[in-house]
């Protein structure tokens, strides 16, 4: 019988960019998730499909072995905490930066300096937290589902902790960088048990997606 695997990725730009790395792997996806609204996709392998989960969700259903293996950002692999999870190749796609970020004219290091506590809404509260903590400085963390940038502009919070590519999103809202936290980029996850009872499957896949975002 056919080892079935379950692949969880989520749509937009983890999807179109882990595409390439799945082609180097042999394997097709044969729908397309922003024109189906299915959440299990088919693939060329009968053995293999894909499921389509919000980003922040790869982790979890990796985790618990709902799915063998997916890709997710290091921002929600940082937030997860990766219990569970083998993390052997970063792929080297989806990348970005976290960033704390600031209304232009907002004197953040004078804020900080004087040991008052600072105002910070993020959707990326445990990543704040430890980033304000190996700094020392006192924060009150805002919990965010999106829209970060609206928070400064509206009062809501001094700073935010965001993800940042091309930067043109705090320009458009008058906001500026004023500490990197990390560099973003994504990486191949697996459930620790499925790598064990499935390596026959699974290592072959790893390999080939380590060969192709090496290129
Ligand atoms: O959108 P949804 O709420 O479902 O979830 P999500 O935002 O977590 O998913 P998605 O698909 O947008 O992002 C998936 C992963 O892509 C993230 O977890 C990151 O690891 C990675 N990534 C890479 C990014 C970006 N670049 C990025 N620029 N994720 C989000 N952004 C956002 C950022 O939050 C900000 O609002 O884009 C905006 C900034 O972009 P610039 O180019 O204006 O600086
Ligand atoms: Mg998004």
């Amino acid at each position: 019988m056919l080892t079935q695997l379950t692949l969880a990725l989520s749509k937009g730009r983890i999807f179109e960019e882990t595409l390439p790395l799945l082609e180097a792997a042999g394997i097709r996806v044969t729908e397309d998730p922003e024109k189906s609204r299915k959440l299990i996709l088919a693939t060329n392998d009968p053995a293999i499909r894909v499921i389509i989960v919000r980003a922040s969700d790869v982790p979890t259903y990796v985790q618990y072995g709902a799915a063998d293996l997916g890709v997710a950002g290091k921002d929600v692999l940082h937030e997860h905490g990766g219990e569970g999870l083998y993390q052997p190749v970063d792929l080297d796609i989806a990348k970005c930066r976290m960033s704390v970020a600031v209304s232009v004219g907002f004197d953040y290091a004078n804020a900080v300096r004087q040991g008052a506590r600072l105002r910070v809404a993020t959707k990326y509260t445990e990543t704040a937290r430890q980033h304000f903590a190996s700094k020392g400085v006192h924060v009150d963390l805002i919990k965010l589902y999106g829209s970060m940038e609206l928070a400064p502009l509206v009062g809501l919070s001094d700073a935010i902790v965001d993800l940042v590519s091309t930067g043109s999103t705090l320009r458009a809202n008058n906001l500026i960088e004023v500490e990197h936290i990390m560099d973003i980029s994504s990486r191949l996850v697996v459930n620790q048990a499925a790598l064990k009872m499935k390596r026959e499957r699974l290592q072959p896949i790893v390999e080939a997606f380590e060969r192709a975002s090496k290129k």
